[in-house]
């Protein structure tokens, strides 16, 4: 994929900062083609005759990173797919959260144009996801896994906003205000960046 035809945001953040929610904004308002990492995982978890269901389900229960291969091919053919019909805004939520795939994704597929960052505190995030948990029906959505994702995301995600940061490519949201609020500081990030 060319980056003087395709632009990839990357839009990063704990679990439960808001990603998913800031991402249906920005489709609206912008026409972005919103790809969460997450919900092409559930959904080839979901495929009957998918060969890494099982994989995929351990790793999500426990909050691990699924190995980067798995993850970027299917974004891969998702972009494929957008880019096919005309499409080449991209919006990739929830990756990349490990650096091998930080490094991967950009050298291989496309370098991204700065990245979103929601930061937000635990017990906020923690609120919400419990909260959330009552009606998603997400296996990850229960307070044993919702621990084993945030040590996760400390100890493995972190360190690639920290790598992004050091490029200057990192436009950082404070999540803690309502939605609207935030959604009114990521319009401003886009306006400074997406030139
Ligand atoms: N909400 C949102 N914004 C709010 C606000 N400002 N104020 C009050 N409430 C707000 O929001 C979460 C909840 O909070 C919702 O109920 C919302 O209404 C409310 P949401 O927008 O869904 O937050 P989001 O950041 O998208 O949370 P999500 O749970 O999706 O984040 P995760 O990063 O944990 O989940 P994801 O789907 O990206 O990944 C799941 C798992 O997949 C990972 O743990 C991992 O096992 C695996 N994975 C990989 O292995 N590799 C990858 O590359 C990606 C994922
Ligand atoms: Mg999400």
């Amino acid at each position: 994929f060319s980056p003087s035809t395709i632009s990839v945001v990357f839009v990063l953040g704990g679990p439960g900062a808001g990603k998913g929610t800031q991402c249906a904004n920005l489709v609206r308002d912008y026409g972005f083609k919103h790809l969460s990492a997450g919900d092409l995982l559930r959904a080839e978890q979901a495929r009957p005759s998918s060969e890494f269901g099982e994989l995929i389900k351990g790793y999500i229960k426990d909050g691990k990173i699924v190995p980067m291969e798995v993850t970027v091919a299917l974004l891969e053919n998702a972009m494929r797919d957008e880019i096919e019909k005309g499409n080449t805004k991209f919006l990739i939520d929830g990756f990349p959260r490990k650096m091998d795939q930080a490094l991967k994704f950009e050298s291989h597929v496309c370098p991204s144009m700065f990245t979103f960052f929601f930061d937000c505190p635990e017990e906020v995030m923690l609120q919400r996801l419990l909260n959330r948990g009552k009606t998603s029906g997400r296996a990850d959505d229960n307070l044993e896994s919702i621990k084993k994702r945030f040590r996760t995301f400390v100890e493995t995600s972190l360190p690639v906003v920290d790598y992004f940061e050091k490029e200057g490519k990192v436009v950082k949201i404070d999540a803690t205000k309502s939605p609207d609020e935030v959604y009114r500081a990521v319009k401003t990030g886009l306006k400074d960046r997406f030139q």
